[in-house]
């Protein structure tokens, strides 16, 4: 009888802030011990060297959404959004459940949990609210009490743009319940003024998308929302930062020792602008938001995770195909930039293109790309050490990473429902050869062993990460309506 149900030898194991040459014993889908010369196991899986990382963690991709301002249709189901995760080396997704204004948002999250059975992989939610009315504030405690600790805001797209006051409504129902809030940051007037204008002289293309949304439009709303949220003492999350002016908004509240996290993309980190700007309608697959920007922001973004002001990478994967009058086209195959619906997909590249750019290329090592891909979503929220380490009685959730194997990247080995990659024909060096999740190996040198339905709902109870600081910047508690440090 074998002591492990597997035994993982000789991998470099990246538990967590180092990397150490150590076998892992693997038991009841659990990481049961780590050491040299474990006892055997059912299955031996020879590392051979390669590194061994926790499986990642992609805080932010858009699975099976129903349609909002656009009726665009995802492309993909949560079987094939998980399968794509899987083949990149990601074992757990947030994705979300969104509301429609006026609409209820109980009953589209359990709809969304039905859907979400079909998970190859762990998953959790976050609750789009589009409309804190009485009636939606009320809706959401107990829907936080059963764990789903993250709610999103938007400040632009007409569907879904809250204003400073309903903003405020949001944050300060957070902070009494015990979630987070995570954030899409634009300007949504200066957004309209700036399409109108540009529609009305004729620039219309995918590449007026980047001009109708500059870095402005970003940086004023992430400073904004950070002042609201400085008001109410509540922890926030900026989600898809897209360059040097909004990230230095995020270190600037950091400095001041505000609760404020951010994340970038996949796309932000290796395209710019310039891949708005090509021949007929091809320039809509890169259209996503906030827009695109310059190789200098993209440098910036790497210091920032450097630094850790920006704590993650996700791949914000919005899975609209591209020749589909259901995707990229629904408004036809020269429709201006303002009708397409935004976002690249992204689930399976995000691991491999942020090893092959970020450690191969030495802008960051190993236990930072552990970081960035897996560790700080987990902290943040609250699924650790459950998930985001290699640590005994974490989840085993594993990438067994080959540094050295060198891939060029084609749609289909992106095992996703969408019909294009915007990163086809990128050559990359480093690519999962297993991932496994609770100790089944769900995918194999490419091959996809695992079936639909075995990923499990992560419901997140409350956790100190995202405690706010007990810090206003009066001495009034304007969420409980109580003078606090005596009033003085
Ligand atoms: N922007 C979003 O706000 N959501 C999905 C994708 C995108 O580009
Ligand atoms: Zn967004
Ligand atoms: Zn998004």
């Amino acid at each position: 009888m074998s002591e492990y149900a597997i035994v993982i030898r000789g991998g470099n194991v990246a538990t967590g802030g180092e990397v150490i040459r150590c076998d892992i014993g693997i038991s009841e889908g659990k990481v049961a011990a780590l050491g040299n010369r474990l006892g055997t196991g059912g299955r031996e899986i020879d590392a051979g060297g390669r590194l061994v990382l926790p499986g990642g963690i992609d805080n932010h991709c858009h699975i099976e959404q129903p349609p909002s301002s656009n009726a665009a249709v995802n492309a993909d189901t949560f079987a094939s959004a998980t399968r794509s995760a899987a083949a990149g080396g990601t074992t757990t997704v947030i994705c979300f459940s969104s509301q429609a204004k006026g609409g209820p948002v109980t009953d589209n999250l359990r709809a969304y949990h039905e859907k979400a059975r079909q998970s190859l992989i762990d998953y959790s939610f976050h609750l789009i609210i589009a409309d804190p009315t009485d009636a939606v504030l009320q809706e959401l405690p107990p829907l936080i009490a059963e764990g789903h600790r993250s709610l999103k805001v938007f400040m632009t797209y007409a569907s879904s743009v809250l204003n400073d006051a309903q903003l405020l409504r949001v944050l300060a129902m957070a902070r009494k319940h015990g979630a987070l809030v995570t954030v899409h940051a634009e300007n949504h007037d200066a957004i309209m003024f700036l399409t109108k204008a540009l529609l009305d002289a004729g620039l219309s293309s995918a590449k007026h998308h980047a001009w109708a949304k500059p870095m402005p439009v970003e940086r004023e709303a992430v400073h904004r929302v950070i002042m609201l949220a400085e008001l109410l003492d509540q922890p926030i999350q900026i989600f898809h930062v897209s360059g040097a002016g909004s990230a230095e908004e995020i270190l600037r509240a950091q400095q001041r020792g505000l609760k404020v996290f951010g994340e970038t993309c996949t796309q932000y980190l290796v395209h710019t602008v310039d891949n708005l700007d090509q021949q007929g309608f091809e320039g809509a697959k890169f259209l996503c938001s906030p827009a695109l920007r310059t190789s200098a922001d993209q440098e910036a973004l790497w210091g920032y995770l450097r630094t850790g002001v920006l704590g993650m990478v996700s791949s914000d994967h919005a899975p609209y195909s591209y020749d589909d009058a259901n995707g990229k086209k629904i408004r036809g195959d020269n429709a201006p930039f303002s009708v397409v619906p935004n976002g690249v997909p992204g689930l399976a590249a995000r691991m491999p293109i942020l090893f092959s750019e970020g450690v191969v290329k030495g802008r960051i090592d190993v236990p930072t790309f552990v970081a960035i891909t897996a560790a700080n979503a987990a902290k943040l929220f609250g699924i650790s050490p459950q998930k985001g380490c290699i640590a005994v009685g974490a989840d085993a959730d594993i990438a067994i990473w080959d540094p050295e194997k060198r891939v060029t990247i084609t749609n289909a080995m992106m095992h996703h429902g969408v019909d294009y990659t915007t990163y086809e024909g990128m050559e990359l060096q480093g690519w999962p050869v297993i991932t496994m999740s609770r100790g089944e190996i769900i995918c194999e040198n490419g091959d996809i062993k695992a079936k639909p339905g075995r990923g499990r709902f992560l419901a997140r109870p409350p956790y100190d990460f995202i405690k706010p600081l007990k810090r206003f910047v009066t001495p009034f508690d304007p969420v409980n309506g109580v003078l606090v440090n005596d009033g003085r």
